[in-house]
């Protein structure tokens, strides 16, 4: 079949939507409609050029939703009218990771989604002829897209695409480090560095949690207005102190129980983990660092019982708890509607970047 996709052929041209051929799915496989889709950092990061396991053509995205329009043979959880969300961190039920309850990340096809093809080693997207790659598995900046049926979570058919969408990647990232990763305990002091699409979501879902202090860090002032009704409780500009940790360890009589770096700055990531509490304060990596950039602290920090950790995905396992997160959507738990600042279509897909760039946007969605 021919779909509209918006096409990324070289590293810092923006995006070609352009019509491409698309391939049934085969053994395994589902075809999606995907309905809308979220434009984030790591889209723009691959964009960019600076991401080591960019690969071009490709048609970016990994921040959506849709429909099941057709499985191909040996499909039994989905069926044609299926409402999904594309997981880029799969759920495979049956992996060495699937199988140890430590850890989200599925190893079924990790090594054929890092080369931008499905689990068969081919792609399902070509132009004249010559394949065009996938990419996290997902290629949700296309209007029809193929992806394993261990990447889809259904989820309720009620709830609306164009904001759960955002439950692909940034909500589930930052809610879940806090409620599935770290498993914050109410009362607990949360300090969040970074107050933006993903440090947003981890602070409602301290709020969720009941945490009693919720601490945000940022160097934008702008952002302290939204991050407080998200749950913030106290708020800290970095250029406005002497020292963050200083300042943290004071607020909080003693330092943080969770903190969590939500900016992928390796100088920021050393004050999460030194402003936590002595003895028992965890500190949890979100960010992506640019590549071959290295983190490091004095070891006496750890000795002296603080602990430094990384999340994916929020430590959510896609197709069990991604519905679950629709729900608290749709229960009114959780706040999505606000985070949404901007929404275009396929179109105009290159003004979404635009808006990012520019700090102007929480999040842009592509409705189809
Ligand atoms: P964003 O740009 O929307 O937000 C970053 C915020 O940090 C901005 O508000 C900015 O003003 C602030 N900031 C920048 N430098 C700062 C500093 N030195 N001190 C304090 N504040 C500072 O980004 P986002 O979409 O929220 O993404 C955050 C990070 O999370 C990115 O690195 C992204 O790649 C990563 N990410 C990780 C996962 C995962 O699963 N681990 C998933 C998605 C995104
Ligand atoms: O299993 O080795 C692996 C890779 C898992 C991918 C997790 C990616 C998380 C961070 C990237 C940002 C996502 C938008
Ligand atoms: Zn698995």
């Amino acid at each position: 079949m021919k779909t509209r996709a918006a096409v990324a052929f070289e590293a810092g041209k923006p995006l070609e939507v352009i019509e491409v051929d698309l391939e049934g799915p085969r053994a395994g496989e589902v075809l999606v409609e995907v309905m809308a889709t979220g434009i984030c950092h790591t889209d723009a990061f691959t964009l960019s050029g600076d991401d080591p396991e960019g690969a071009f053509p490709a048609i970016l995205g990994h921040e959506g939703a849709g429909i099941v329009r057709e499985i191909g043979p040996g499909v039994t959880s989905l069926k044609p009218g299926d409402h999904v969300i594309p997981l880029y961190t799969p759920e495979c039920r049956e992996c060495n990771f699937c199988l140890n309850p430590k850890t989200n990340l599925c190893g079924a096809i990790r090594e054929t989604q890092g080369r931008g093809v499905m689990p068969d080693g081919s792609s399902r997207f070509s132009l004249d002829g010559k394949p065009i790659l996938h990419y996290m598995g997902c290629s949700t900046f296309s209007n029809f897209t193929v992806l394993p049926e261990i990447a889809l979570a259904k989820v309720r058919d009620d709830a609306p695409f164009d904001k759960i969408c955002y439950i692909g990647c940034g909500v589930t990232t930052g809610i879940g480090a806090v409620v599935y990763r770290a498993k914050v305990e109410a009362g607990s002091n949360v300090v969040v560095f970074g107050l933006g699409g993903i440090g947003l979501n981890v602070i409602q879902g301290a709020r969720m949690v009941g945490a009693s202090k919720i601490i945000g860090v940022d160097l934008n002032p702008d952002k302290r207005e939204l991050a407080a009704k998200f749950g913030m409780t106290d708020f800290i500009n970095p250029a406005e102190v002497d020292n963050v940790v200083e300042a943290i360890l004071d607020l909080t009589g003693g330092g943080a129980d969770y903190s969590f770096e939500c900016i992928g700055n390796v100088n920021v990531m050393r004050q999460a983990l030194e402003c936590c509490h002595k003895g028992w304060g965890e500190s949890y990596i979100i960010g992506v660092a640019g590549a071959g950039q290295e983190i490091s602290t004095r070891p006496f920090q750890l000795v002296t019982g603080r602990s430094w950790h990384g999340v994916a995905f929020g430590g959510a396992r896609g197709r069990t708890d991604v519905p679950t997160i629709v729900d608290w959507y749709m229960d009114g738990k959780i706040n999505i509607d606000d985070l949404i600042t901007h929404t275009m279509p396929l179109a105009e897909i290159n003004k979404g970047f635009d808006l990012m760039h520019g700090g102007e946007s929480i999040r842009s969605v592509v409705i189809y």
